[in-house]
């Protein structure tokens, strides 16, 4: 216990000293810009501009990270640095808190033309109690085809004849909001699903040494979730045989994994009245190298 804290606390600090450095490499190249544009701004846009520079800080903070995790491992799980986020670090004129969530410890929407995926995505909704006949409709919107799949499904035949209409996706969602739009789902059961969900671009795998209970649960036949949270507490999963050696039971081969490719970074910057929020997908390959995939910014003041 002592040593695992001290590791946690050792790990806090190189995190630490790892973020100044990207924050400061960020920061030198927006001033030689700044110089060469020679523009007088005000004190409101500055304050923007440097905060946006620490977001972008976090960001380029959350890639080192990852590709030094590529580095020192093969599987991805929470006991790693990238998972340990940073609290609350005092700036210049304010404060930043980071913090990094692997996207495939949540279901991907764009996994569901696969049989699995469909599977835990219905069971998602029959745990949460929102009605999952919306399914096929939401397959009908990812197709390529303009078929519907059964009564329940939709294409675009059921949109363009509403009031307000617009066409089938038939394409993967870039957001999970997107959902809003497929027949049959309304606000409530978009804001039940929304903490269990993303919208990756490729279907992807779900990494079970990252998943909450409830995502565990949506597994078909997956046993003892006490046991399973348990056992990869000790220890993460180093494979799907590992698994099933210390778990007594064999996981599908499909769409379950013990690393992952895709992580999602959240990042806050408060500089006086102006606060910053950046949140960023990144996707690591195998080689560790990372690509920004998209990137979402808010402001308030
Ligand atoms: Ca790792
Ligand atoms: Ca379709």
């Amino acid at each position: 216990m002592c040593c695992n804290h001290l590791h946690k606390q050792q790990g806090i600090a190189l995190l630490m000293a790892m973020m100044v450095v990207a924050i400061a490499t960020v920061t030198a190249v927006s001033l030689v810009h700044e110089q060469s544009l020679s523009i007088r701004k005000t004190a409101h846009i500055q304050t923007s501009e440097m905060a946006m520079m620490y977001g972008l800080g976090l960001e380029d903070y959350a890639r080192l990270i990852l590709q030094k995790d590529s580095k020192d491992s093969k599987t991805d799980a929470l006991d790693e640095d990238w998972a340990i986020g940073i609290p609350v670090l005092p700036i210049d004129g304010g404060f930043l808190s980071g913090s990094l969530l692997d996207a495939q410890s949540l279901i991907n929407i764009n996994s569901l033309l696969q049989k699995e995926s469909e599977d835990q995505f219905k069971a998602l909704c029959n745990n949460l109690e929102v009605n999952p006949d919306f399914i096929p409709a939401l397959k009908d919107w990812l197709d390529k085809d303009l078929e519907t799949l059964d009564a329940e499904g939709a294409e675009d035949d059921y949109y363009t004849g509403l009031e307000i209409s617009y066409r089938t996706g038939n394409r993967l969602m870039s957001d999970i909001s997107e959902l809003l739009l497929v027949k049959g789902v309304n606000r409530e059961m978009y804001e039940k699903l929304k903490p269990f969900i993303t919208a990756l671009p490729v279907a992807t795998a779900l990494n079970i040494n990252t998943i909450s209970a409830e995502i565990y649960n949506t597994i078909k036949d997956a046993p003892g979730t006490d046991k399973f949270i348990e056992e990869r507490e000790k220890d993460p999963f180093s494979s799907l045989e590992d698994y099933k050696k210390r778990m007594n039971h064999e996981l599908p081969q499909e769409g379950i994994a013990v690393s992952s490719e895709y992580f999602q970074a959240s990042g806050q910057v408060s500089i006086g009245e102006k606060t910053i929020y950046i949140n960023t997908l990144i996707h690591r390959n195998n080689k560790g190298a990372t690509t920004i995939i998209s990137r979402k910014l808010g402001e308030f003041s």
